[in-house]
Protein backbone atom coordinates (compact mmCIF):
# COMPACT_ATOMS: atom_id res chain seq x y z
CA UNK A 1 0.00 0.00 0.00
CA UNK A 2 1.16 3.18 -0.83
CA UNK A 3 -0.23 6.41 1.18
CA UNK A 4 -0.95 9.07 -1.21
CA UNK A 5 -2.00 6.20 -3.88
CA UNK A 6 -5.97 7.32 -4.81
CA UNK A 7 -6.49 3.51 -5.63
CA UNK A 8 -4.37 2.26 -2.41
CA UNK A 9 -6.77 4.27 -0.60
CA UNK A 10 -10.33 3.21 -2.26
CA UNK A 11 -8.61 -0.32 -1.47
CA UNK A 12 -8.61 0.45 1.89
CA UNK A 13 -11.90 1.80 1.58
CA UNK A 14 -10.65 5.43 3.25
CA UNK A 15 -12.16 7.04 0.04
CA UNK A 16 -15.60 5.92 -1.71
CA UNK A 17 -15.61 3.86 -5.00
CA UNK A 18 -18.45 1.92 -6.26
CA UNK A 19 -17.23 -1.57 -5.88
CA UNK A 20 -18.56 -4.13 -7.83
CA UNK A 21 -16.31 -7.06 -7.16
CA UNK A 22 -13.71 -7.71 -4.49
CA UNK A 23 -11.50 -10.38 -3.78
CA UNK A 24 -8.20 -11.32 -2.00
CA UNK A 25 -6.44 -10.19 -4.52
CA UNK A 26 -8.38 -7.85 -6.94
CA UNK A 27 -10.78 -4.98 -6.62
CA UNK A 28 -13.39 -3.51 -9.65
CA UNK A 29 -15.05 -0.32 -9.12
CA UNK A 30 -16.99 2.25 -11.79
CA UNK A 31 -14.91 4.67 -13.30
CA UNK A 32 -15.68 8.54 -11.93
CA UNK A 33 -15.20 9.12 -15.41
CA UNK A 34 -17.78 7.07 -17.61
CA UNK A 35 -16.52 6.60 -21.19
CA UNK A 36 -19.18 3.85 -21.94
CA UNK A 37 -22.18 2.75 -20.40
CA UNK A 38 -20.39 0.12 -18.69
CA UNK A 39 -16.62 1.27 -17.35
CA UNK A 40 -15.52 -0.20 -14.58
CA UNK A 41 -11.64 -0.10 -13.49
CA UNK A 42 -10.00 -3.46 -12.63
CA UNK A 43 -7.11 -3.24 -10.04
CA UNK A 44 -4.58 -5.72 -8.02
CA UNK A 45 -4.81 -4.69 -4.21
CA UNK A 46 -1.23 -5.07 -4.85
CA UNK A 47 0.54 -1.67 -5.13
CA UNK A 48 1.95 -1.81 -8.66
CA UNK A 49 2.68 2.01 -10.45
CA UNK A 50 3.25 0.54 -13.86
CA UNK A 51 3.75 -2.98 -16.17
CA UNK A 52 7.43 -2.13 -15.71
CA UNK A 53 7.20 -2.80 -11.86
CA UNK A 54 5.72 -6.53 -12.57
CA UNK A 55 8.28 -9.11 -11.42
CA UNK A 56 7.79 -12.89 -11.93
CA UNK A 57 5.75 -13.13 -8.62
CA UNK A 58 3.38 -10.84 -9.78
CA UNK A 59 2.27 -12.99 -12.71
CA UNK A 60 -0.95 -14.81 -10.81
CA UNK A 61 -2.11 -11.38 -9.62
CA UNK A 62 -1.99 -9.99 -12.87
CA UNK A 63 -3.96 -13.39 -14.43
CA UNK A 64 -6.62 -13.10 -11.26
CA UNK A 65 -7.20 -9.54 -12.68
CA UNK A 66 -7.89 -10.55 -16.11
CA UNK A 67 -10.20 -13.84 -14.96
CA UNK A 68 -12.38 -10.93 -12.46
CA UNK A 69 -12.63 -8.93 -15.64
CA UNK A 70 -14.69 -11.79 -17.37
CA UNK A 71 -16.33 -12.92 -14.30
CA UNK A 72 -17.92 -9.30 -13.96
CA UNK A 73 -18.45 -8.57 -17.48
CA UNK A 74 -20.55 -12.14 -16.93
CA UNK A 75 -22.56 -10.67 -14.54
CA UNK A 76 -23.32 -7.32 -15.87
CA UNK A 77 -24.55 -9.22 -19.25
CA UNK A 78 -21.79 -8.21 -21.97
CA UNK A 79 -21.31 -12.18 -22.64
CA UNK A 80 -22.68 -11.42 -25.79
CA UNK A 81 -21.54 -8.35 -27.53
CA UNK A 82 -18.36 -8.35 -25.54
CA UNK A 83 -15.99 -5.56 -23.81
CA UNK A 84 -12.48 -3.98 -23.99
CA UNK A 85 -9.96 -4.66 -21.16
CA UNK A 86 -7.48 -1.41 -22.05
CA UNK A 87 -4.48 -0.59 -19.40
CA UNK A 88 -2.42 2.98 -20.36
CA UNK A 89 1.21 2.78 -19.36
CA UNK A 90 2.69 5.72 -18.63
CA UNK A 91 2.89 9.39 -20.09
CA UNK A 92 2.16 8.55 -24.23
CA UNK A 93 -0.52 6.67 -23.15
CA UNK A 94 -2.12 8.75 -20.79
CA UNK A 95 -1.73 6.69 -17.62
CA UNK A 96 -2.87 9.54 -14.60
CA UNK A 97 -3.19 6.92 -11.98
CA UNK A 98 -0.02 4.99 -11.28
CA UNK A 99 -1.42 1.82 -9.81
CA UNK A 100 -1.93 -0.47 -12.07
CA UNK A 101 -5.77 -0.46 -13.47
CA UNK A 102 -7.32 -1.96 -16.67
CA UNK A 103 -10.81 0.02 -17.64
CA UNK A 104 -13.34 -2.81 -18.93
CA UNK A 105 -15.94 -0.73 -21.56
CA UNK A 106 -18.72 -2.18 -22.48
CA UNK A 107 -22.33 -1.65 -23.14
CA UNK A 108 -22.07 -0.15 -26.68
CA UNK A 109 -19.99 -0.53 -30.03
CA UNK A 110 -16.24 0.86 -29.45
CA UNK A 111 -14.47 2.10 -31.62
CA UNK A 112 -10.88 1.16 -32.88
CA UNK A 113 -8.10 2.16 -33.18
CA UNK A 114 -8.53 4.82 -29.55
CA UNK A 115 -7.14 8.29 -30.02
P1 LIG B 1 -5.72 6.31 -16.61
O1 LIG B 1 -5.72 7.58 -17.40
O2 LIG B 1 -5.64 5.09 -17.47
O3 LIG B 1 -4.68 6.33 -15.50
O4 LIG B 1 -7.14 6.21 -15.92
C1 LIG B 1 -7.43 6.68 -14.65
C2 LIG B 1 -8.92 6.59 -14.47
O5 LIG B 1 -9.19 6.65 -13.09
C3 LIG B 1 -9.72 7.72 -15.13
O6 LIG B 1 -10.58 7.16 -16.12
C4 LIG B 1 -10.54 8.33 -14.01
C5 LIG B 1 -10.42 7.33 -12.89
N1 LIG B 1 -10.35 7.89 -11.56
C6 LIG B 1 -9.49 8.83 -11.13
N2 LIG B 1 -9.69 9.09 -9.83
C7 LIG B 1 -10.71 8.29 -9.44
C8 LIG B 1 -11.39 8.10 -8.20
O7 LIG B 1 -11.10 8.71 -7.17
N3 LIG B 1 -12.40 7.19 -8.18
C9 LIG B 1 -12.75 6.48 -9.29
N4 LIG B 1 -13.76 5.62 -9.16
N5 LIG B 1 -12.12 6.62 -10.48
C10 LIG B 1 -11.13 7.53 -10.54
Amino acid sequence: MVQDCIFCKIVKKEIPAEIVYEDDHVMAFKDIHPAAPVHLLLIPKKHIPTFFDLTDEDVSIIGRVQLAAARVARQLNLEEKGFRLVSNCKEDAGQLIFHIHYHLLGGRALQWPPG
